[in-house]
């Protein structure tokens, strides 16, 4: 009989390929001793260390998947989620810069730009020297995204938008956006534009008193007339496809990312209840006890296999946007809960930030909430299953 590996049951670890796990090291190393030691005053203070982004950059962490001549590595799909587990192991919000500018920002310059904007864009955003945000999300339009009306008038030269985006992930710190508004020169579709830093009518301001993510920066994108020349426009995608694109890819991080999470709150609940004693044993001795630890280390394994197979799709261009929903929904779900849980069996040093799963409780409550709320997952899930829609 095999012997029963307590913290890899499925042998996770088997099922990758020797570059998998070459990436998969550095990101780790990296996580834990670099960002590990800065995030709790991050948190504390709201601050985004900015020269995270350059730092990852020089290890290739940003944008993994995107070919070498434009700065990537040219990782595999599998590869890219695997940071993302490490690097949301110590924080959803660093995960959160990570994969906004290689899901959401170099995704699309690479996948429906020009080569000039390739060019121009992808090395800066691959070293980190720039940094990107992603702006999908309005004030009154959050689940409903294609009810957009951010607005790009065709003008000499190029386009006039005007609109507002909310809740935007790195927009007070970054230095180009990808925004998406409905231009009435392409019979009113949404389309993609690069905006830059310095624009006439381009505000970023911050959000203030987040209680979640608050080593992230997030903030609003302000559009007064902006005017964007036509080759800021990204051509090759109409309609919500261009921004649910990088959504699926986004997503599929996510799904790694919140096991990440998961795995950090378990091993912390796991080694806590080891060294408590109350009523003269250890709290893990105790039967209530052991059943939140097996709930866990049950969740997290399922969790994470599904991600390797999903991965495994995704890198053979057979994973469905209804399968990432499954996913993205399942883990962030099951990483929120485990959070919670573990919080408990902290007892009161469980709401000390100095223990770390106050702060992941704190952020998985966002990232439950962001790329597809919880409820919106089920109901694309609902309509694949029951062939109704179930949004209106
Ligand atoms: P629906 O009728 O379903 O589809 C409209 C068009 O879009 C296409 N499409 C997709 N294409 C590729 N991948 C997907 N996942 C797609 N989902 C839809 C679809 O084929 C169709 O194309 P066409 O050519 O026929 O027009 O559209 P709907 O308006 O009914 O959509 C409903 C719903 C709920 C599924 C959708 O709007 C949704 O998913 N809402 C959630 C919004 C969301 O996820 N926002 C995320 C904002 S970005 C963000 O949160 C970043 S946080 C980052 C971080 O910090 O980590
Ligand atoms: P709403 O759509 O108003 O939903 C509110 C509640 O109603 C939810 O529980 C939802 O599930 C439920 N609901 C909505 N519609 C239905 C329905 N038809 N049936 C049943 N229930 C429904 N967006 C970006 O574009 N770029 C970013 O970088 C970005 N970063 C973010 C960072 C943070 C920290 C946060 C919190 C959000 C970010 N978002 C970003 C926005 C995020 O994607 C939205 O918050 C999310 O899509 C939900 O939209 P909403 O907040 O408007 O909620």
């Amino acid at each position: 009989m095999a012997g029963f590996v307590w913290d890899d049951p499925f042998l996770l670890e088997d099922q990758l390929t020797e570059e998998e796990r070459m990436i998969r090291d550095t990101a780790r190393a990296y996580c834990q001793d670099k960002l590990m030691g800065r995030v709790t005053e991050a948190n504390r203070h709201e601050i985004f260390h900015r020269e995270i982004m350059n730092e990852m950059g020089e290890l290739g962490l940003l944008g993994p998947t995107i070919p070498e001549e434009f700065g990537g590595v040219g990782a595999n799909y599998l590869s890219y989620g695997l940071v993302a587990r490490e690097v949301e192991r110590v924080d959803s919000g660093y995960r959160s810069a990570m994969s906004v500018q290689s899901s959401l920002v170099m995704h699309p310059i690479f996948a429906f730009g020009t080569d000039e904007q390739r060019a121009k864009y992808l090395p800066k955003l691959a070293s980190g020297e720039w940094v990107g945000c992603f702006g999908l999300t309005e004030p009154d339009h959050g689940s409903d995204p294609g009810s957009m009306i951010t607005r790009a008038k065709k003008v000499d030269g190029g386009y006039s938008i005007s609109g507002a985006k909310n809740w935007i992930t790195n927009s007070p710190i970054a230095d180009v956006a990808v925004v998406w508004a409905k231009s009435d020169a392409h019979d009113g579709k949404i389309k993609g534009f690069v905006l830059e830093r310095g624009m006439k009518g381009f505000e970023t301001p911050k959000i203030e008193g987040k209680f979640s993510l608050r080593a992230s920066a997030t903030g609003m994108i302000q559009l007064q007339d902006v005017f964007v020349p036509e080759e800021n426009l990204l051509p090759n995608v109409s309609g919500l496809a261009g921004p649910f694109g990088c959504l699926n890819r986004a997503r599929y991080g996510i799904a790694w990312g919140a096991m990440g999470a998961a795995e950090f709150c378990w091993h912390a609940a796991r080694q806590y209840t080891l060294d408590r004693k109350q009523f003269g044993k250890p709290l893990a001795a105790n039967q209530l006890i052991q059943k939140k630890l097996a709930d866990m280390e049950t969740e997290i394994a399922l969790g994470l296999q599904g991600c390797l197979r999903l991965g495994r799709l995704f890198d053979e261009h057979k994973a469905p946007a209804e399968l990432i929903s499954l996913m993205k929904r399942n883990n962030c779900g099951k990483a929120l809960d485990i959070a919670r849980v573990s919080r408990d069996m902290h007892g009161g040093n469980g709401v000390s930030d100095e223990y770390g799963v106050i702060r992941h409780v704190m952020n998985l409550e966002a990232v439950n909430t962001y790329e597809g709320t919880h409820d919106i997952h089920a109901l694309i899930l609902g309509r694949a299953q029951t062939g109704l829609q179930a949004f209106q």
